[in-house]
């Protein structure tokens, strides 16, 4: 029963609608053409399911409202929900047959759909218990309000519709219900290091665990990830959202709100790796890759995309090292 899970549900949903910026809609087909796929069944060998062609995104992105003015300020709110709704189906069916979940954004708005997606699937087979954890790895803490946003961006909000601490109304994330929530006591960031003031305060009052850049430079990312880890407690099933924005831009140039100071490659790595060899992984996103950011050079966009395959096999990878992991999250199909 207790078995390591050899299949994936891939995701790709290239979207944009959470932010300002085209381009991190071609992302997907970015990390597919640097050869992801391949990688992932061949050399790692899981058996992959989902639409990866080119045109998967439509799934999601089809019949959006040609109109949709701002609610509560926030921008293209039916759009963002419309497809994160989508996204959590998705999510959640491939939960529920015993699959990994890799979704490829994409901006980070995303998240909503498919964290609550595995949030359900958790609680459907290991019941209230075993809530959910959420490592949020993120130069930013996403967890705006509507009210608190400054930019009305919903990639900046995802983690407050997650955790209820926003609430969703009707077609703009009414469809978020309690069962698709986590708690916000087992949400660990770690990466932080451009928080608005209204997060840091929302943070605070509740007490959030976040490892910021200063921690990774005073503990290291070993201990850093040990702590995080004994904070989350052993058997807690663990959705990984990555935004490769947590690298720094000298590995990660082309996204869109890259803040200096980050990650290294391998700290990004490490964390993935070390994620994965927990056995609790249920799922993972890679958001925030934006191939037509490329600054002042046609390497930028390259390098942040192979660093994006790098981060997604360190997080699938089995073992690396001597010790072969057992994955306790495997649902029986
Ligand atoms: B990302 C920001 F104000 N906090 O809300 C906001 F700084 O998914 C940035 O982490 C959000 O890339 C960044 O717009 C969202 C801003
Ligand atoms: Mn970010
Ligand atoms: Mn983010
Ligand atoms: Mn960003």
């Amino acid at each position: 029963f207790l078995t390591t899970p050899s299949d994936l549900g891939i995701i790709a949903v290239g979207f944009s609608g959470g932010q300002g910026k085209a381009g991190v809609d071609t992302a997907p087909t970015a990390l597919i053409e640097a050869g992801l796929l391949t990688q992932l069944s061949d050399d790692l060998g899981y058996t992959l399911h989902g639409d990866v062609s080119p045109t998967a995104s439509t799934v999601y992105t089809a019949n959006l409202p040609a109109h949709d003015p701002p609610v509560r300020g926030m921008k293209n709110p039916r759009a963002v929900s419309s497809v994160t709704r989508r996204i959590a189906e998705q999510a959640y069916a491939h939960a529920r047959e015993g699959r990994l979940v890799l979704t490829l954004g994409g901006d980070h708005s995303i998240a909503i759909g498919t964290v609550a997606g595995s949030a359900k699937a958790v609680r459907e087979r290991f019941g209230g218990g075993k809530d959910m954890a959420v490592i949020w790895v993120d130069a930013h803490a996403d967890i705006n309000t509507p009210e608190t946003s400054g930019s009305g961006n919903v990639h900046g909000m995802p983690v407050s519709f997650l955790s209820g601490l926003a609430k969703g109304e009707g077609e703009v994330f009414g469809w978020l219900g309690e069962e698709e929530r986590i708690s916000l006591r087992k949400l660990v960031y770690i990466g932080l290091r451009d928080v608005d003031v209204g997060e840091k305060r929302i943070l605070r009052e509740n007490g959030v665990k976040a490892f910021s850049m200063f921690d990774i430079d005073r503990y290291g990312i070993g201990r850093v990830m040990e702590m995080a880890l004994a904070h989350i407690g052993n058997d807690t099933p663990i959705h990984l959202s990555f935004d490769v924005d947590a690298l720094d831009p000298m590995w990660a140039p082309s996204t869109g709100t890259p803040v200096r100071g980050g990650l290294t490659l391998r700290e990004g790595d490490f964390i993935c790796e070390y994620v994965h060899q927990t056995g609790s992984l249920v799922a993972v996103d890679l958001v925030e890759v934006n191939p037509s950011l490329a600054a002042d050079n046609d390497l930028a966009a390259h390098e942040t995309v192979r660093a994006g395959c790098s981060l997604i096999r360190d997080s699938l990878t089995y073992e690396r090292r001597v010790v072969e992991r057992v994955h306790k999250y495997h649902w029986p199909a």
